[in-house]
Parts: structure tokens; sequence; C-alpha cells
């Protein structure tokens, strides 16, 4: 056996079935573990990043910035119960002797850094050695991660994965979840589809009560979760804010927050320097499809698209929905013979 496959999924965003439960098509991706179970070689999947969508998911109807390994538990049973068939397949995908599966944390998913909610997948998913979970995945060609690292709104600090706040151990979530969880999740109440619309700018070029009603959470954010933080939220440590990072992003790329294409770039350089000599960058999390050899810095640009339900806005705007997209990289005799963006229908 000569063969290896690796395959590159992201942005899933499993939830609870609910209202803030944004992946809809659960055939799409049953079709598509089915396809790579039968592939012939050893076969690893990758799941970069925001597998799960613990951000958006009340704990027992209540949205809470506290994570506890309890309420991350508890979630996971959540998602487990309402996705039977998706963890039955992968399952199965498991089921043929060589296959693994890889978690990489995402920003939307940083519950599955507790050690207890790993074993629950793993228990769920039959196989305790085959499933792993990291900040990235790497070999000698490629490097990949979810992306959220080189995002100033979403990075972590990995060596401080938790931290204690009135004796208990609590998730040491970054800035942008903080904000999701406390100031934005009552957009997504208010506007369910215009918040699944992208890009992002143009979304609030077509619909301006969403434009409104977001810039003025936004400015609401602004003022108590950034400027007034430190009397608002004295003494919540999760709620701290690193200004440095945020500094970091206007210099980078101005007042811009939207345009997610403009931060790609700058995004793979950071990377780049931070894991050097690989021949190809894989990302997800900007929710967009791009693969691009960068002409200057010879290396493989690629990120994947969500597979949660979006729209793209064409410019004669009519919205269609996204194709759902996977990274294919085909190993032979342990060389890559290609390395492919695909689309799945
Ligand atoms: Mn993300």
């Amino acid at each position: 056996m000569t063969n290896k496959n690796i395959f590159i999924i992201s942005d899933v965003e499993l939830g609870q079935k609910d209202i803030f439960d944004d992946f809809k098509d659960e055939e799409a991706l049953l079709n598509f573990i089915a396809k790579i179970t039968d592939e012939p070689g050893k076969n690893i999947l990758i799941m970069n990043g925001d597998s799960f969508d613990f951000l958006k998911m009340p704990y027992k109807g209540i949205f809470t910035h506290h994570i506890t390994e309890e309420i991350s538990l508890w979630k996971t049973e959540r998602i487990i119960d309402s996705y039977p068939k998706v963890f039955q397949a992968l399952r199965k995908f498991l089921s043929r002797s060589p296959n693994k599966i890889h978690f990489n944390f995402g920003n939307h998913d940083f519950d599955l850094l507790w050690p207890g909610v790993q074993k629950l997948l793993q228990k769920c998913l039959g196989d305790d050695k085959k499933v792993t979970f990291g900040d990235y995945y790497e070999n000698r060609e490629i490097h990949v991660e979810h992306g959220h690292q080189v995002d100033y709104f979403y990075k972590i600090d990995p060596q401080k994965p938790f931290i204690t706040y009135h004796k208990e151990k609590l998730l040491n979530l970054p800035i942008g979840s903080v904000a999701i969880i406390k100031y934005f999740i009552a957009l997504k109440e208010q506007f369910p589809y215009e918040e699944k619309v992208y890009p992002r700018h143009q979304a609030f070029e077509n619909y301006p009560e969403f434009r409104k009603a977001k810039q003025k959470i936004a400015h609401n954010f602004i003022l108590k979760g950034l400027l007034l933080n430190f009397i608002i939220h004295i003494g919540d440590p999760v709620s701290n804010v690193p200004y440095i990072n945020l500094i970091k992003h206007i210099f980078a790329h101005g007042l811009e927050i939207h345009d997610e294409a403009k931060f790609m770039k700058k995004r793979f350089r950071n990377l780049a320097k931070l894991y050097p000599g690989k021949q190809s960058y894989i990302m997800g999390h900007l929710h967009l499809a791009h693969y691009e050899l960068n002409p200057i810095r010879d290396y493989l640009e690629i990120v994947t698209d969500t597979w949660r339900e979006e729209y793209r806005l064409m410019s004669d705007k009519q919205k269609v929905a996204k194709p759902k997209t996977y990274v294919h990289i085909l190993y032979h005799n342990d060389q890559i013979q290609k390395i492919n963006l695909l689309n799945f229908s």
C-alpha cells in the first residue's frame, strides 16, 4: 500500500440543532465522509477548526463566557445527540484500520482544549489512538491550522489555555469570543439570515437594517467592552482586553474589520514566519475559498470555505448558496502527487 490521502475541511460548526445552529447540509457531510471512507490507501481527515459551534450554543438556555469543563462536556453531549448520523459515519471511517481523524482547535471550539471533552469524543468515535487534537497539523510539506492565531481578535495564549476565577477553572477565551457571547449574539437572533451572507461588507450594503443594528452593537461593545472594560468588567480575567493586539490589528489593517479577503495575505505571511519552510499553508476561519501560489515567497496558500449554511452575494445582488470545499492531498510513495482545493457536490 503506497497511497496516502489527506482530506481537510473546516468551519463545519455543528451545534445542537437550535436557532443558533447554522449547520444545515447534513446529507452533503455524510456523503463526503462516505466518499473518503472508500478511498483506497491510508486516509487522514483533518477537521481544521470550528468543527463544532460551542461559541453560539447556550448552556441550559443561558449564554456565558465563563466556560467550565462541565459546561463544555454538557455542550459536547448535546452535539453528539443532535448529529448521530455524522458520528456514525466518522466511526465507520475510523473502522477502516489505517484511517485517522485529527481535530485542530478553532475559535468556535476552544472547548476541545479540555481533556475531558477530548476523551468523550474519542470514546464516542470508538478509538482513542486514532482521534487526535491540536493547535495545528504539520508534516514535512504542509502546515494546517484554523487561522485564529494570526487573527488579532481571536488569538489565544497557547501556554495559558485555562484561567482560574473564583476558584473555578475556566477557558481563557480571546476578546473576539467574549464579544460574540456578550454583545453580538443578539444580532444573530434578530438577523439570522443576513448574518450568513458573505462577503460581509457587501451584506452591509444590501441590508441597511442589519448594518445599523450591527453598528449599534459594535459601538456598545467598543464603549463598554473595550474603553470602559476595566470599570464594567472589573476583576473578570476572561474579559481582559489585549489592547496590544487591537493596536497591531489597526497597524496591519486600519479600521477595516469586515473585508475578510484583505486580511488574508498578511495572515499567510505571519503564519509562514511562525512555521517557516513549508510547501503549503492551509487555513480555514475566513469563510472563503482561496488557492494561490505566492509568487514571491514560493509557497501555496490555501483557504477552505465553511460547511455551515452560507450565501455569497453576486455582483447582480443575486445570492447563491456557497459550495462545500475540501482540500485533497495525494501522496504516493511518501511524495506529494497533487494538492487540490475542490468543491464537493
Ligand atoms: Mn473561525
